[in-house]
């Protein structure tokens, strides 16, 4: 099994305009991040490509996996670690197929049956949630809570990081209920000091191991 991180940050520029994609992943990183996810829903490729660039330099010269969201070409394009695909983007199979047998690919899906189909064409791991009510996600299903969350990770193959609306308030009891990691976009992003807030984050997961 490979190395999957247990705090996920991930970039948004969405919920705030004070730090690029890069600075954020920059301050994640300096908090303890160890793995960076960058998700961005507009823009054209090419500005993408450009935005995981930057990122994917942070990423190399600290030594962090980057996983882009959604898109595995541009993974593929500047050398990503991997990629997140969620049920309407591409199959893990076949993005195995594009991307490497070493490459992180993480998967997230709507339904438990679609999850364990995820798993066997051999997701890394999978994002589970949300957990909690969130903002972030602009068609976020409704919180599932962690009952679900501890059921998911009985059944499940492969380390499950859970994800929305997780806060440094819920993130012990995340990790009680049988989470390898987390993942968070505006606990982070949207906080005063993201590499402060990112350090709080980690120390939580890590007392609750
Ligand atoms: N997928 C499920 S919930 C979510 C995503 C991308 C948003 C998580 O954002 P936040 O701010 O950590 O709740
Ligand atoms: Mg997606």
């Amino acid at each position: 099994m490979k190395n999957i991180g247990v705090l996920h940050v991930i970039t948004d520029t969405t919920l705030q305009s004070r730090f690029t994609h890069a600075e954020l992943a920059e301050l994640a990183i300096k908090g303890g991040a160890d793995t960076v996810q960058f998700r961005q829903k507009q823009g054209t490729t090419r500005e993408l490509v450009a935005i995981a660039q930057q990122m994917q330099a942070v990423c190399t010269r600290d030594n962090v996996p980057l996983i882009v969201n959604d898109r595995a070409d541009i993974a593929l394009a500047v050398g990503a670690a991997g990629a997140h695909f969620g049920q309407d983007d591409m199959p893990v199979s076949i993005g195995r197929q594009i991307l490497s047998s070493k490459a992180i690919l993480g998967a997230s899906a709507r339904t438990e049956e679609k999850i364990l189909e995820a798993i066997s064409e051999g997701a890394d791991y999978i994002g589970f949630g949300p957990i909690y009510g969130t903002s972030s996600k602009a068609d976020a299903e409704a919180a599932k809570g962690l009952g679900r969350l501890r059921r998911m990770c009985d059944i499940a193959a492969c380390p499950v990081i859970a994800i929305g609306g997780i806060s440094l308030q819920n993130a012990g009891e995340v990790i009680r209920a049988g989470a390898h990691g987390i993942a968070v976009i505006s606990a982070v992003c949207a906080h005063a000091e993201p590499d402060v807030a990112t350090q709080e984050l980690l120390s939580e997961i890590q007392g609750a191991k």
